[in-house]
C-alpha cells in the first residue's frame, strides 16, 4: 500500500501535505470531473457522519431539525435587495424542464432563507409561535469564483448546517446570537479545535445581516480559515416576506430572526489541525475506527493469538468502541502505516508474550506506547482515549497561541503576519482599514474578539492615532 501511494509530504509544506493527505487516507476524491465539486470516500465520510452527530447532538437541546426544498423560484429569491446583491454572482440557475424554459426560473439554494421565510411567514401567527428554531443538514451551491478547495471552498457544499430562528423583539434575537456562539463554542471544543469570535467589519458581514459574528481558526500556514459564521438578521427578511405576529395587546409586529451556519470546513480545520507527517489525527470521539488490534502471529502460537484478539474486540466492541482486528496476511509495519494514515486513535498488539504476561500493548497515534493488563482492559483504554483527546487539545490550542501576534504599530504588524493573526488597534473607520490591508496583505477580520488567549485592548490606531479597538488581522482562505 505505502509503495503505490507513495510518502506524505511533510506537512511544513502545508497545501502539498493537504491535498496528498486527502486523497492517501480516503477523505475526499478531487477527481470528479466538475470544478468545486468533490466526493466523500467512505472513510472521509464516516468522519463527517460522526462529527455531524455531534453537531446534531447540540443543535436538538434547543432547535428541530427540518429539511426545505433545495429549489426556490425566482420572485421569492428577489424580494431582499441587500441579500441579491450579495449573493447574485454566486447562484446557480435552472432555466429548463426538459426541453421547455421554466416560467419561473428557480436558483440551487446558496442558503436557505429565501426558501424558509415565505413558510415561516404563514407559520408565525402569535407572540406564543415564538420563538421558532430550526436547522437542516443539506447541499447548498454557490458559483464561487475565488480558488476552489476540497473542505474548504465548494461550488456544491455538501454539508450545510444552517440554523433560522424567528423571535419577538431584537434584544430576543441577540440573546439567540450569543447561544448560537456559545453552541459553536462547545461544537469546536469537542473537536479539540481553538477559535476566535469575532465581529466582522460592516463591509464583509452577512448579505441582509444588521451585524455578522464569525468563528475562526488559524491553519498550519497561518491562514484563517472561517470555520462558522451567526447572524443577527434584525427584520430585515420579516419586513420583506412579511413575518409578523400578534402580541399580547393584539397588535401585528414584525418578527426579528437569526441565522447561523457550519459546513465542511469545520472537517478540513479538524484534519488540518491534528494531522501529522504520518497521516491523519482524529479525536477519537469522531475516530470511524477506533481501536485497531494487530493479532503478532509469527511462529506457532497463531490459533492462540487469534483467539485472545477476537476476546479483545468483543470487549471493546460491548463497551461501545469502534473495533477493527487487522487480519490481513500483512507485514505489521505496513499494517501500522496503514492505520496511522486513517487517523486510529489506538492500536493495539497482542502477541505470544501479551498473552503470557496476561496483558496487550497499546500505541495511541501521537506515539505512547503502554501495556494494559487485559484484566483492566476496558478502564485502561478510557484512560489512554483521554489522555489522547487532551494532548490533541493541547497542541492544538499550543499552535493558535503561537500565532496570535499583538502589533502596537504597522511595522511589528508587517513581521507578525507571516506568522499567523495579528491585533492591532484600529479606529473603525474604513479607510484606516483600507490602508492597513494594504500594506500588510492582509484582512481586516474583526473587532471586540473574544478568546481565551487575548484580552480586549485599545490604543491609537495603527494608522491614524485616534483612539482604536483591539482588530484582527489575518490572511483568509
Ligand atoms: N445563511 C447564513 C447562515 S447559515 C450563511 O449562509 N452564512 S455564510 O454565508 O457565512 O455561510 C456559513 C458558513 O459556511 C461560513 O461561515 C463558512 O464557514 C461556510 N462556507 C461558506 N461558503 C463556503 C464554501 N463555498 N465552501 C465551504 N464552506 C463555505
Ligand atoms: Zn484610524
Amino acid at each position: 500500500m505505502e509503495d503505490e501511494r507513495g510518502a506524505l509530504p511533510t506537512k511544513t509544506d502545508f497545501s502539498a501535505w493537504y491535498n496528498e493527505l486527502l486523497w492517501q487516507a480516503e477523505v475526499m476524491d478531487v477527481r470528479y470531473p466538475v470544478k468545486g465539486l468533490y466526493v466523500w470516500y467512505p472513510h472521509g465520510f464516516a468522519i463527517r457522519k460522526h462529527v455531524y452527530a455531534i453537531l446534531r447532538g447540540l443543535m436538538d437541546r434547543d432547535h428541530q431539525e427540518t429539511l426545505f426544498p433545495l429549489l426556490i423560484p425566482e420572485q421569492e429569491f428577489m424580494k431582499e435587495a441587500e441579500h441579491i446583491k450579495g449573493f447574485e454572482d454566486e447562484v446557480y440557475w435552472v432555466t429548463h424542464g426538459g426541453k421547455d424554459p421554466l416560467d419561473v426560473p428557480l436558483a440551487l439554494r446558496p442558503t436557505s432563507e429565501t426558501a424558509i421565510y415565505p413558510m415561516y411567514a404563514l407559520w408565525v401567527r402569535s407572540h406564543a409561535d415564538l420563538p421558532i428554531r430550526l436547522y437542516q443538514v443539506v447541499n447548498t451551491f454557490r458559483y464561487e469564483t475565488k480558488h476552489t478547495r476540497p473542505l474548504i471552498r465548494l461550488r456544491e457544499i455538501t454539508s450545510f448546517k444552517e440554523a433560522h430562528t424567528v423571535h419577538a423583539t431584537w434584544e430576543q434575537a441577540e440573546l439567540q446570537v450569543e447561544e448560537a456562539i456559545r453552541l459553536y463554542r462547545e461544537f469546536y471544543e469537542r473537536l479539540g479545535i481553538p477559535v476566535i469570535v469575532s465581529r466582522r467589519p460592516d463591509w464583509d458581514k452577512f448579505p441582509g445581516a444588521d451585524y455578522t459574528m464569525a468563528v475562526d481558526t488559524i491553519m498550519p500556514d497561518g491562514k484563517t480559515l472561517q470555520i462558522g459564521t451567526v447572524h443577527h438578521l434584525g427584520d430585515h427578511f420579516s419586513q420583506t416576506f412579511n413575518i409578523t405576529y400578534e402580541d399580547p395587546e393584539g397588535l401585528q409586529r414584525h418578527a426579528y430572526q437569526t441565522c447561523y451556519g457550519i459546513s465542511e470546513r469545520s472537517i478540513a480545520a479538524l484534519i488540518s489541525l491534528h494531522g501529522d507527517d504520518k497521516g491523519l489525527v482524529l479525536p477519537p470521539d469522531v475516530a470511524p475506527v477506533q481501536v485497531v488490534i494487530v493479532p503478532i502471529t509469527i511462529g506457532k502460537r497463531k490459533e492462540e493469538v487469534t483467539t485472545a484478539a477476537a476476546a479483545i474486540e468483543q470487549e471493546l466492541k460491548s463497551a461501545g468502541y469502534r473495533v477493527k482486528i487487522d487480519n490481513r496476511d500483512l507485514r505489521p509495519g505496513a499494517k501500522y502505516y496503514y492505520w496511522e494514515m486513517r487517523g486510529v486513535s489506538l492500536r493495539l498488539e497482542i502477541g505470544p508474550r501479551d498473552i503470557d504476561a496476561s496483558q496487550v500493548t497499546v500505541v495511541t497515534r501521537t506515539g505512547t506506547r503502554s501495556v494494559i493488563p487485559l484484566a483492566d482492559l476496558v478502564p485502561g483504554v478510557k484512560e489512554v482515549v483521554l489522555g489522547e483527546t487532551a494532548g490533541m487539545k493541547e497542541r492544538a490550542e499550543e499552535h493558535l497561541k503561537s500565532r496570535l501576534i499583538i502589533s502596537g504599530t504597522m511595522d511589528e504588524a508587517k513581521q507578525a503576519i507571516e506568522k499567523g493573526i495579528v491585533l492591532v488597534p484600529w479606529c473603525e473607520e474604513k479607510g484606516c482599514a483600507d490602508i492597513i490591508e494594504e500594506r500588510l496583505g492582509a484582512s481586516v477580520l474583526g473587532t471586540r474578539a473574544r478568546s481565551p488567549h487575548l484580552k480586549e485592548q485599545e490604543g491609537p490606531c495603527v494608522v491614524c492615532g485616534k483612539p482604536g479597538k483591539t482588530t484582527l488581522v489575518g490572511r483568509a482562505y
